[in-house]
């Protein structure tokens, strides 16, 4: 099949997701054009299908805001017609969804079908398509596209509790590559991290407001007080530097490090013991599933999505949403003897199994199959 991919090329787990998808759809002999302003974070070496088509969208002294919606729809048009695309699947609600409507009208005047499938991803929905300033938009090219899908069941809910659908919406699970990431941990790495053999926790965001990462620093602390542990900390966004500069305050900040964007979480996730994940929110959780892949098991609130992935006392735990004290308790019992994190480490990556690449990719192709 020759399908167009349209996301943001970011390090967000909808990217991130998008990416994968389309690698992983490359592999099986489709034909792949991503469509976005920015080569995505995932996407790098030379795949024969994989096609990437920037948007450019020319400034203009009259424009306070760069109209990027209007290059995307006309973009989209161009390869579509270009490439002789049989489908469409936009990633993350806004405005993707509304821009894959106008190009689907462009064609359709010229004769010219093409399905759109709009896969949505969390905030798209829960924080920032909610709000009255694009609430009619979304709501309307949701409806308009040929298929919704969601990655989890509590976003489906979600998105049911809070715009007016009228078709069904199908749920896609989101997908890890369980053989990319179940790696052997690199030694010296690890030695470098944890010299006298701490236990290592990891956090991996955006260092938005929702992912409450100062939770992520307190429930360390209270762990650091009973055992040896050092916490890594990846990525970055709007909450960093407040955060950064309240753990250096902190007597143990030598122990917590900020490691910034990183794009091989296969090599680092390996050598962690725990991962960490205190999120208000979450659709699914995509960090927590990467991390269960490398067998690390999870400490999460449990929010939105994550009880879709992340199973109470067997991959990890989980707590009411800021309830830190709850949180470091359950990361102690994992990490106090090494019997008790062999078990959930095994245990994770036996759960991470169940949303393996294999599993789900064709899901999406069963549905473009349908569609086209
Ligand atoms: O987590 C973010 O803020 C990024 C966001 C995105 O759209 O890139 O992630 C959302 O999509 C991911 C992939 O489907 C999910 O794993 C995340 O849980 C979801 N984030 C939220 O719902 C807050």
């Amino acid at each position: 099949m020759n399908i167009g991919i349209v996301c943001y090329p970011t390090f967000g787990g909808s990217g991130v997701l998008a990416t994968e998808l389309g690698k992983a759809l490359a592999d099986k002999g489709h034909n792949i054009h991503f469509i976005t302003y920015q080569q995505p974070v995932r996407l790098s070496g030379f795949h024969a299908n994989i096609f990437y088509h920037e948007v450019r969208v020319p400034t203009y002294p009259l424009f306070d805001y760069p109209p990027y919606e209007t290059a995307l729809a006309s973009t989209m048009v161009d390869v579509i017609l270009n490439n002789d695309l049989e489908l469409l699947h936009v990633h993350y609600a806004i405005p993707h969804a509304a821009a894959a409507y106008m190009a689907k009208q462009i064609l359709a005047k010229q004769g010219r079908k093409i399905p759109v499938i709009t896969t949505l991803h969390g905030t798209d929905i829960t924080l920032v398509g909610r709000d009255k300033t694009y609430s009619p938009v979304v709501t309307f090219s949701m409806n308009e596209s040929d298929a919704l899908t969601a990655v989890s069941e509590n976003l489906k809910e979600e998105t049911f509790k809070n715009f007016h659908i009228e078709k069904e919406i199908e749920v896609i699970h989101n997908f890890v590559d369980v053989k990319r990431f179940h790696r052997r941990p690199v030694d010296a790495f690890k030695k470098v991290v944890a010299p006298n053999g701490e236990r290592i926790l990891v956090h991996a965001s955006n260092f938005r407001k929702v992912k409450r990462v100062e939770d992520v620093i307190s429930t360390f602390l209270l762990i650091r007080e009973k055992i040896p542990a050092t916490l890594l900390l990846l990525g970055d966004g709007p909450e960093r530097t407040h955060i950064e500069d309240s753990a250096r305050q902190c007597e143990s900040h030598k122990d917590i490090k900020f490691l910034g964007k990183q794009e091989q979480m296969e090599d680092i996730l390996p050598i962690a013991d725990l991962f960490l994940l205190t999120s208000e929110y979450e659709s699914f959780g995509l960090a927590a599933l990467e991390a269960m892949a490398a067998e690390v098991p999870v400490i999460s609130t449990n929010a939105g999505g994550l009880p879709e992935i992340n199973v109470n006392g067997y991959s990890g735990y989980m707590s009411n949403v800021g309830d830190v004290e709850d949180m470091s308790r359950n990361a102690l019992a994992i990490l106090q003897d090494d019997q008790s994190l062999k078990t959930f480490k095994a245990n994770a990556l036996a759960q991470a199994m169940k949303f393996d690449i294999d599993k789900i990719v064709p899901e999406y192709e069963a549905l473009y199959k349908r569609m086209i």
